[in-house]
């Protein structure tokens, strides 16, 4: 265990020299770099990093519920709560860590607002270009729930003038004014707020100043595109004036609440490489 701010944290080191750094709050991925020590994720200067309040920035775990997409908090608990570290290995030149949260890790208030028998797993992967994301969720009880999922990932760009999303041409999304559009242009690129959910395309490419990054998803059912412009970052208590210049979030989601049989497993992967 290091310790992140005041965050208990796991920090994987593969072979290679990639590095992963995960902190049992929220099972949020703080900090990835690859091999040559080039960090891929923004965490804002002015993140509570004391587990008073969500992180911005990295991975936050979205889960049961996407945005307001359900009664309980904006988001969800996931990325609130203090999971367990369920395991971590080595195999192949590649370095991982499982995180497990389930009812008997939650908050009382939180447990008796949504009272569903459920395990959610998050497993970190990584070593070479890539690192892997695989999240399930298992219903181990008798009556099915409901529930959204997403992974937040605020990606470091650099500048966002220079940022650009590949991929996403002809694919219809909803904006913030819940209007249903198709997009039109091959590049996706940030002139002001971006708020879309996008019908996943399996996968897209972040091209910014520095490089690029691959994203592949499975079992999710969209992409989020975020970047919240000057006003609404300007907003938000959490983040400096400025720095929604330097990232953007595109997650793996899947934001309606859909239901999940008793016994029952939902799998999704993520997969982001360079
Ligand atoms: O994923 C996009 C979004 O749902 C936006 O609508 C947005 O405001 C944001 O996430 C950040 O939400 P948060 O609860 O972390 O402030």
């Amino acid at each position: 265990m290091v310790e992140y701010g005041q965050l208990p944290a796991v920090r994987l080191t593969a072979p290679d020299g990639a590095q992963a750094t995960v902190a049992l709050f929220g099972a949020h991925l703080l900090s990835w770099k690859t091999a040559e020590g080039k960090e891929h994720l923004f965490c804002s200067a002015k993140s509570a990093l004391d587990g008073s309040k969500a992180i911005r920035g990295g991975v936050p775990v979205i889960f049961p519920q996407f945005n307001a997409r359900g009664d309980g908090p904006r988001h969800g608990f996931a990325r609130t709560s203090t999971w367990r570290l369920a395991g971590s290995g080595g195999e192949d030149g590649r370095v991982w860590a499982e995180f497990v949260l389930a009812p008997a890790d939650l908050a009382a208030p939180v447990a008796q607002a949504w009272p569903h028998a459920f395990e959610l797993r998050l497993r970190f992967t990584l070593g070479g270009p890539a690192l892997d994301l695989l999240c399930t969720v298992q219903n181990t009880g008798t009556q099915p729930f409901p529930f959204g999922v997403a992974l937040h990932t605020y990606f470091e760009v650099g500048q966002l003038e220079a940022a650009a999303i590949e991929g996403l041409q002809h694919c219809r999304y909803t904006d913030h004014l819940m209007a249903t559009l198709e997009q039109q242009e091959p590049v996706l690129r940030f002139t002001e707020k971006t708020d879309r959910l996008y019908q996943a395309p399996p996968a897209l490419t972040l091209r910014t100043a520095g490089g690029a990054l691959r994203l592949e998803q499975q079992g999710y059912s969209e992409w989020v595109v975020w970047n919240p412009g000057a006003a609404d970052a300007a907003a938000l208590a959490d983040m400096a004036d400025d720095e929604y210049l330097r990232f953007v979030c595109i997650e793996p989601a899947r934001v309606d609440q859909q239901q999940l049989a008793p016994g029952a497993q939902w799998v999704g992967r993520h997969r982001i490489s360079n």
